[in-house]
């Protein structure tokens, strides 16, 4: 009924011992399965793990880890592990930059998929009575059909509006009393531009009360502005197409990081160098096995995102650990002048400053002989004026502040709302031109 707490309560508060029995039968049954796909048939830890049998959920690491460069090597059929006429659906990488990679799904996995995605939902105070628009790109990429089977299995009212042409948002919104819309946090600020272009304000003239916001890093202060501009309560959502997409990782309502669903997937933490676990509470990267996936199990993936399991459990009820919100992949930072630098601590310095708007960049230059970092920042339209002297000191006390952050002064470019460019997908923070020149 409406008023439970939980989507499955049973599974969702599951004691951590039973939690980890289901876990261990789970992991016997994806590897058998894993077995009959050309790439992990090759594997020897497998198969004599499969014939010694599996005691303990920790023999996990004596299997070798899955990456990327894996799924591309084997690229398209390599992981299939079920007949191909079992297999309904794909998802696929665009493969812009190197070789694309595929997941293939079965009735059985979407119909998981599409659960935990419900559950997911569930659990962030999505109800049936909801009207739902999705503003994220269908196709391919996984937000869009991955949301839409769950809003549908939830039961909400679904506007499968796809991503980008805000007018036509907006009307959608106020035609339908949208009341929680999904969308990637760098394209909210954008739509909220239009709202307010169009001399509309969307805390008076929506009814969203919910935001799910996703698929690439932000931070908590990005966070905050997205609700206090919309009015709403926004949830991090947390997905790869490798371990689905959506429905990974979400974060319940008490906003204190995002439970893993632990059912469907085993979790570690590593150090990205030494590749030895680490104890939770400490950051690296997140590996993920899946359990309950039939047409492409994938064993110990290094997703490479940095996060860490935060201790201690959460006042919801829910037995599924958390993880920590994303702070980068540990392919996304960069090295300038010897400091190591992620593009999240600078946004976690402009998005503390009120004059600061919603979007920004980095750009890694060669200059006069020597490496930059150029970090060029739209102001708010009321700050941008022609006050010269005052947006000299603005600039300088954000330079100031970067330097105390990343150890390096950047040069930096006050630019006018709306002028640095927008994609309708994830967001491009850093332009690297130091190896073209
Ligand atoms: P692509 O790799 O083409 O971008 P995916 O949808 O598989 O397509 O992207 C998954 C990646 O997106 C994750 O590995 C992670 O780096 C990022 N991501 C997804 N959700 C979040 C989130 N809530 N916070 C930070 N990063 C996220
Ligand atoms: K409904
Ligand atoms: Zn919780």
């Amino acid at each position: 009924s409406e008023n439970r707490t939980y989507w499955e309560s049973e599974l969702e508060t599951l004691p951590r011992a039973e939690l980890e029995k289901l876990q261990l039968r789970r992991l016997n049954e994806s590897l058998h399965l894993a077995a009959r796909s050309p790439h992990y048939a090759k594997c020897a830890q497998i198969g004599r793990m499969l014939r010694e049998g599996i005691k303990s959920i920790e023999q996990i690491r004596e299997l070798p880890f899955t990456t990327k460069d894996d799924l591309r090597q084997d690229f398209p059929w390599g992981f299939l592990a079920a007949d191909k006429r079992e297999v309904i659906r794909l998802h696929s990488s665009s493969g812009t930059t190197g070789n694309p990679t595929v997941v293939f799904h079965n009735q059985h996995d979407l119909a998981s998929w599409a659960n935990l995605m419900a559950r997911s939902l569930y659990a962030a105070g999505v109800r049936q009575t909801d009207v739902f628009q999705n503003m994220s790109g269908y196709g391919l990429f996984t937000g869009g059909l991955g949301f839409q089977y769950g809003i549908e299995r939830l039961g909400c009212l679904s506007i499968p509006a796809g991503a980008g042409n805000s007018l036509r948002q907006i009307k959608l919104m106020r035609d339908f009393g949208t009341t929680v819309a999904h969308a990637i946090p760098s394209y909210l600020g954008r739509l909220h531009e239009v709202f307010l272009a169009e001399g509309l304000d969307p805390r008076r003239d929506t009814q969203l009360h919910t935001l799910v916001i996703g698929a690439e890093p932000h931070t908590e202060e990005q966070r905050r502005r997205i609700e206090a501009m919309f009015g709403v309560k926004a949830y991090n959502s947390f997905g790869l197409s490798e371990m689905n997409g959506p429905g990974v990782a979400f974060e319940c309502t008490e906003q204190n990081g995002l439970h893993i669903w632990e059912d469907a997937y085993i979790v570690e933490i590593i150090d990205p160098q030494t590749l030895e676990p680490l104890p939770d509470g400490e950051r690296g990267e997140l590996v993920m096995t899946t359990l309950d996936r039939q047409a492409m199990p994938v064993i110990r993936y290094r997703t490479r995102d940095l996060t860490r399991i935060l201790p201690g459990a959460c006042p919801c009820g829910r037995t599924h650990r958390r993880i920590d919100r994303i702070t980068g992949r540990s392919d996304d930072m960069f090295i300038i002048k010897g400091c190591n630098v992620f593009p999240m601590q600078v946004e976690g310095i402009l998005m503390k400053l009120p004059e600061v708007g919603d979007n920004y960049r980095i750009i890694l230059d060669h200059l006069d002989d020597q490496d930059e970092m150029i970090v060029e920042v739209e102001l708010k339209r009321e700050w941008f004026s022609g006050d010269v002297e005052r947006l000299t000191r603005l600039q300088r006390r954000i330079a100031h502040l970067l330097r105390d952050e990343v150890l390096l002064r950047p040069l930096v470019r006050l630019v006018e709302p709306g002028s640095l460019p927008r994609t309708e997908s994830k967001a491009v923070r850093v332009i690297d031109r130091r190896k073209t020149s």
